[in-house]
C-alpha cells in the first residue's frame, strides 16, 4: 500500500457538487480516503482572465501503482465532464492531480512526480498543509509546512465556509 496525495480543483459549473462527486468516485476507484482537507476558495493561478477555483486536497492509501492511479483519475475527470479542448489553464469542471505518490520520483511523458509546480502554488500547499504538514517532498527535502512557509505565491487562498 502506498500513500497518495491528490489535489482537486474546479472553476466551472456547480463546483462544490463536482468536488463531492469526485471524492466519491476517488474513494470507489482509487483507494481508502485517509484525510480530506477543507475546501478553499482560490484565485486562478497562471491566468488573469479565469474564474475563481475551489480546491481541496486528499490523502489516500492505495494498492494501485502511480500509472494506474493516473488512469483512474483521468477517467473520473472525463465522467465529470472535463474537456481537454481548451488552452493549458482553461476553466475546468474538475481537475485531479497527483501531488505525491509516496516518495516516488518520476519523469515520464504522462506523469511527473512529485507534481512539478506544487511548491510554487499556495492553492496546493495550503490545503495539503491541513492534512499532511510533515510529509517530506522527496526532491526538495522540505516538509509541506516548510514549503508553505517559504512560498512566494501571494494569490488569495481562503477557507470556504460551510464546506464539509
Ligand atoms: N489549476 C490550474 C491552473 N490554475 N489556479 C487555482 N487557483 N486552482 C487550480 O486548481 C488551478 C489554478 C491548472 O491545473
Ligand atoms: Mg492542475
Ligand atoms: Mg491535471
Amino acid at each position: 500500500m502506498e500513500r497518495v496525495c491528490l489535489m482537486l480543483g474546479s472553476n466551472l459549473g456547480d463546483r462544490i457538487s463536482l468536488i463531492n462527486k469526485a471524492i466519491k468516485l476517488i474513494e470507489e476507484n482509487v483507494g481508502v480516503n485517509l484525510k480530506t482537507s477543507p475546501v478553499f476558495l482560490t484565485a486562478p493561478w497562471g491566468t488573469d482572465n479565469s474564474l475563481p477555483y475551489l480546491n481541496l486536497a486528499l490523502s489516500l492509501s492505495t494498492d494501485k501503482n502511480a500509472e494506474a492511479v493516473l488512469t483512474q483519475i483521468l477517467s473520473i475527470e472525463k465522467e465529470l465532464g472535463r474537456s481537454r479542448d481548451g488552452s493549458l489553464n482553461a476553466p475546468r469542471t474538475i481537475d485531479i492531480d497527483i501531488v505525491f505518490y509516496g516518495k516516488q520520483i518520476l519523469n515520464t511523458e504522462n506523469l511527473t512526480l512529485p507534481h512539478p509546480r506544487m511548491h510554487l502554488r499556495r492553492f496546493v500547499l495550503q490545503p495539503l498543509f491541513e492534512i499532511e504538514p510533515d510529509f517530506i517532498h522527496p526532491v526538495l527535502n522540505l516538509s509541506v509546512a516548510e514549503l508553505l512557509n517559504s512560498c512566494t505565491d501571494n494569490l488569495a487562498v481562503s477557507l470556504l465556509e460551510f464546506s464539509s
